[in-house]
């Protein structure tokens, strides 16, 4: 596949520029959208979109079997240059190796893990298997960032995330916890902006009906901002969204809309991801929503996986915070501002033994 960027003012108009050149492509998938500030300093949309290479340099006139000769000789130099690398053959590679791979079967990156040993190689810490897995245990505690539960402040917190990973769980949960479980009763109130889905708004409102709770559904961007306006009053306004997939473009688009046309007031989104999901997965959920200023993660499906290395590796490389852990499918109980003590926990069942 080839990439190219497209910038507008809008997500929108960024995506139609890139239909408007690659439409009539076999395939053409969404692969980044995010918010940068151009040369002028302004703040606009930016569109990273895969088409496939063949119909790429055909269209610019190129004959496919010389961009690959030259593809095939920068993958060579490549393999030059780790042959010389393993060449460099010592005592410590044993052990480097045996630590290696059992972080690495815990969902632990290698090529992370190659970057943080480096500057040991050559030492005695590289020499002993312990020492050389606290070392990395270690810059994994270190890279992990938790983000204190901010109450308090007056706040509006969207959730967004993937189709069925827990958001609207974890919304009725934090409802029953800010309303009655803290130092304080906060006033708390619901919009659902989730109106693709038969069904996701009385899901929510017959947990808000018992709380008594209020409970809006937007179901375009000026109710949104009205709605929000009305409910400035109250302490924690928090936003359920539609589950969106990596490859549902037009649901992140109007999901960015929605943040974007509200200016007066500042919205907190978080980033719904299951402690079940595979390292690539997250990615490509994180890239996917880039264009949306991801505050913090929540992480739910906790009780349903030993095996959190994934996630924990995901979360030090990009030094995402985590705010929640939902633990489990009781409402509210199942909820738990985010430690790293648990975390951590969570991973190393098993490392020792
Ligand atoms: N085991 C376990 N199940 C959970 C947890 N959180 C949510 N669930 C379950 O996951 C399922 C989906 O939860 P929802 O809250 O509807 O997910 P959603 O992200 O709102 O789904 P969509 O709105 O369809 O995108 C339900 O059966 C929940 O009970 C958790 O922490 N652990
Ligand atoms: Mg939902």
């Amino acid at each position: 596949m080839v990439e190219e960027t497209f910038e507008a003012p809008t997500p929108k108009k960024a995506f139609a520029l890139a239909k408007e050149k690659y439409g009539q492509f076999s395939d053409l998938q969404l692969l980044r959208a995010r918010q940068v500030l151009n040369r002028e300093g302004k703040l606009v949309a930016e569109i990273t979109v895969a088409v496939p290479q063949s119909e790429y340099l055909a269209s610019i006139g190129i004959d496919e079997s010389e961009a690959l000769m030259e593809e095939i000789q920068s993958l060579r130099s490549g393999i030059d240059r780790m042959k010389e690398l393993a060449g460099v053959e010592s005592e410590s590679r044993k052990s480097v190796e045996k630590v290696l791979k059992l972080l690495e079967e815990k969902g632990i990156r290698r090529s992370w893990m190659l970057q943080k040993i480096e500057p040991m190689l050559g030492t005695s810490v590289a020499e002993d298997e312990q020492l050389l897995l606290s070392y990395l245990l270690e810059e994994i505690d270190e890279g992990l960032v938790v983000q204190e539960e901010k109450m308090g402040e007056s706040r509006v917190m969207m959730m967004v995330g993937p189709t069925g990973v827990g958001k609207t769980t974890t919304i009725a949960k934090m409802a029953a916890r800010y309303s009655y479980m803290l130092d304080r009763d906060y006033r708390v109130a619901l919009i659902n902006l989730d109106t693709y889905r038969a069904g996701a708004y009385e899901q929510l409102d017959n947990f808000a009906r018992i709380l008594g709770l209020e409970h809006r559904r937007a179901d375009s961007v000026e109710r949104f901002a009205q709605y929000l306006d009305e409910l400035a009053d109250y302490d924690v306004v928090l936003v359920d969204t539609a589950g969106i997939s990596p490859f549902d473009t037009d649901r992140l688009i109007k999901t960015i809309e929605f943040l974007r046309s509200v200016r007066d007031r500042e919205i907190s989104t978080n980033l719904v991801v299951s402690a079940t999901a595979k390292y690539e997965d997250i990615k490509e959920i994180y890239e996917h929503f880039s264009f949306i200023n991801i505050e913090s993660a929540i992480v739910t499906k906790f009780d349903e996986t030993r095996r959190v290395g994934d996630l924990i590796a995901f979360l030090t490389e990009r030094h995402l915070p985590v705010s929640y852990l939902s633990t489990g499918q009781r409402v509210p109980e199942d909820l738990e501002p985010a430690s790293r003590e648990r975390i951590l926990e969570q991973f190393l069942g098993g490392i020792d033994g």
